[in-house]
């Protein structure tokens, strides 16, 4: 019987520290070393955006209608093993949609090169996972994760949850990029998405991850040996 009760007390102990150890943290582009920006084809491919108020995915029939959006996130201050998340970006003066364009959420595949593109430096002609050509696609450095759900309000907010989740505990170096582009570009008018950055001042703080943690297994671990050590000796 002293068994079974030190057992019901030791797992009681672990899950109220497991619960009362639960992190919420808010991570946006600004913080450390995240950034956003997008890149433009044609006569613009060399160009830079970094200082952009708004990050463009646009799918035209000119070159220059061509714009893919990058964002990317330092998660070196999330501790813990990750349980849920909420990516979210604020979408404005979406142009010609007529119930929503064909855009896909991708992610930058974990240790590939390039993770650590420059915010005021990224170009078409440089960007990780980019087909330099004309095309909306990505290579096979990055992931479809998700399609945007039609988006066709003035200004809208779009959330990710259990679509990213995978993608966030699977990270290695602290480095996390999403990447926006259309499913396929367009002939006649050209549909266009603009994304809050970091450096558009007017709004709130998006793009923005939201990320829950608990503990490590193996901190878990360390709080059951020491309660189950600790009722074992009380008891003797
Ligand atoms: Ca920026
Ligand atoms: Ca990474």
């Amino acid at each position: 019987m002293k068994i079974i009760r030190s057992f019901y007390i030791v797992t009681f102990c672990a899950l109220f520290l497991g619960g009362y150890t639960r992190a919420v943290i808010v991570i946006t582009t600004a913080t450390g070393t995240g950034a956003d920006s997008y890149v433009n084809y044609g006569s613009n491919q060399g160009v830079n955006y970094g200082s952009s108020e708004t990050a463009q995915v646009l799918m035209g029939s000119s070159n220059d209608y061509l714009r893919k959006a990058y964002f990317r996130f330092d998660l070196s201050s999330v501790s813990g093993s990750i349980t849920e998340a909420t990516l979210s970006f604020r979408v404005t003066s979406p142009d010609n949609l007529t119930g929503g364009g064909p855009v896909k959420l991708y992610g930058l595949n974990d240790g590939v090169t390039g993770e650590d593109w420059s915010e005021t430096g990224i170009t078409w002609s440089n960007a990780p996972a980019n087909t330099l050509g004309d095309t909306a696609a990505l290579d096979s450095n990055a992931t479809e994760l998700a399609a945007f759900a039609n988006i066709n309000s003035t200004t809208t907010t779009v959330n990710f949850t259990s679509e990213i989740l995978s993608f966030l505990q699977a990270d290695t170096d602290n480095n996390v990029t999403f990447i926006v582009t259309g499913g396929s570009y367009l002939t006649g008018s050209p549909i266009r998405y603009n994304f809050y950055t970091k450096e558009n001042t007017s709004t709130e703080p998006f793009p923005t991850l939201a990320i829950t943690t608990i503990p490590e297994p193996s901190s878990i671990a360390l709080i059951l040996i020491a309660l189950t050590t600790l009722v074992w000796v009380r008891r003797r």
